[in-house]
């Protein structure tokens, strides 16, 4: 199987042609390219894959919106939209490791020494207050210096020289543990980051779990195939070999410049930090290479990382309570899961396993099996009548979690809560809910009544 970006935008365009929208006429990477597709979605209702073809100041056309679309990201992984839990929980249970080979269409342009210039690529700025382009659709390789494992994730960078970027390293994460290992040895650590990859690439970087988990491995099993690596021009770290681009650097110890603001997928623009420097040594590139751009804070950049979460957290809650039903991630730092409670216990038992398997998960939010997590009244509902809060909420103090929730007093040092809505003590003994006696439901005929 083929596992590049333009073998998946041929079947995107195969199957459904008006989901690929070519834009000829130029634009400026300065706040056009997102108040596009920021448009298209609201105003027109339209979210498909974008291609830039003329972006001023660059010769790389710019693909945006890939992940905006369940549908798009179930293709990815050859599942119905329905299925796409159940396949990424399989690939998490049955991981396939990659394969090295000799090389690959990334090596087709080599760019090393002064032939590196960032400037050459979309100097993409986002949103309103953004301190400057940023590179969004960047996806670290990385292998721990005191080991063996490689960890995968995005990382967004800020564009600061012709060969420096700023990187942010959610702390306590798994590449900031790798640059705290090689930090407290004084070298840097090396890193390569995949531009333009393939969807299932995209949501195998985003699995979470141990940080012995190799993301490549989930990668692979997404695709079906063991994922190609290549190595590196400069370091011994391991690419796809099919990606668009790769950005070889390392990661400096000791150094940190200002970094931000940067409108992010909390909705906030948040404020300047000092952050880690990244140092670029080569750029390789396919020829007629595509830059891929994540619409951060959009579905594009919402969609992608929920599956991947949802799944570690179904996975996480069904380790405790066999009987959990649904889980659903319907916005930043918040979950909602449904079980068909069996025993008293078993709601807080799944809030804790909620808030012990993502460092993200801030709030969640427990409904018996006769609520649709999907539905936001339902939820509501479930919270007003099945909850009392001086018994049902349990709170967590002084805890790690985003460093990137404006709420926090100190950036990523925070309290956390859990609410359990569902019926006590159980649903069977609860108050019964209203309903029309089903004998007449099912005998009433609207046309009978409504001709
Ligand atoms: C588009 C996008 C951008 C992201 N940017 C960052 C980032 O700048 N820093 C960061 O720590 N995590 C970022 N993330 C989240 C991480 O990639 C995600 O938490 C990942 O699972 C971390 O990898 P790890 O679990 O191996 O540590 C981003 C995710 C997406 C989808
Ligand atoms: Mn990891």
């Amino acid at each position: 199987m083929a596992q590049d970006l333009r073998t998946y935008l041929d079947l995107i365009k195969r199957r459904k042609p008006e989901d690929f929208r070519i834009v000829s006429k130029e634009v400026d990477p300065a706040h056009e390219i997102t108040a596009i597709v920021a448009k298209a979605e609201r105003e027109a209702r339209q979210r498909p894959v974008f291609l830039f073809e003329k972006v001023k100041g660059t010769r790389f056309p710019v693909l945006t919106n890939l992940h905006a679309s369940r549908g798009r990201l179930a293709a990815a992984m050859g599942c119905a939209p329905e299925d796409m839990l159940r396949t990424y929980l399989r690939a998490m249970e049955r991981p396939i490791p990659p394969r090295v080979v000799p090389t690959g269409p990334v090596k087709e342009v080599l760019l090393t020494g002064d032939r590196v210039n960032l400037y050459d690529l979309p100097q993409i700025v986002h949103h309103q207050g953004d301190a400057g382009p940023y590179l969004t659709a960047a996806i670290s390789f990385a292998r721990d210096p005191s080991g063996e494992t490689w960890n995968c994730a995005y990382n967004r960078l800020m564009v600061k020289g012709r060969d420096m970027t700023s990187i942010h390293l959610t702390a306590g994460k798994h590449l900031w543990e790798f640059y705290r290992i090689a930090e407290s040895l004084e070298k840097p650590l090396p890193v390569a980051f995949a531009v333009g990859v393939h969807p299932a690439i995209a949501l195998g970087a985003l699995a979470i779990g141990s940080i012995d988990e190799d993301e490549r491995a989930i990668m692979g099993a997404l695709l079906g195939e063991p994922l190609e690596l290549v190595r590196c021009e400069t370091s011994e770290v391991l690419v796809p070999a099919h990606a668009e681009m790769v950005i070889e650097a390392e990661i400096l110890p000791a150094e940190r410049i200002p970094e931000g603001p940067f409108g992010e997928f909390t909705g906030y623009s948040l404020g300047q930090r000092q952050r880690e420097v990244v140092k670029v040594k080569a750029v390789t590139h396919r020829r007629g290479a595509m830059f891929q751009d994540i619409t951060v804070a959009h579905l594009d950049h919402m969609l992608l990382s929920t599956i991947p979460m949802e799944a570690n957290l179904y996975r996480a809650v069904r380790a405790m309570v066999p009987s959990v039903k649904a889980v659903r991630v319907p916005g930043p730092f918040t979950c909602y899961v449904s079980i068909e409670q069996r025993l008293p216990g078993q709601a807080k038992n799944a809030i804790l396993s909620v808030l012990g398997a993502d460092l993200y998960m801030k709030r969640v939010v427990l409904v018996d099996h006769d609520v649709d997590v999907f539905d936001d009244r339902q939820m509501t509902w479930a919270i007003a009548t099945r909850c009392q809060p001086d018994r049902d909420i349990t709170i967590i103090t002084a805890a790690r979690g985003s460093d990137l929730d404006p709420s926090t007093r100190e950036d990523g040092y925070t309290a956390k809560w859990g609410v359990d809505a569902t019926a006590k003590p159980s649903l069977a003994t609860y108050t019964p809910r209203h309903c029309v006696p089903p004998e007449v439901w099912q005998r009433i005929n609207l046309k009978d009544y409504l001709p």
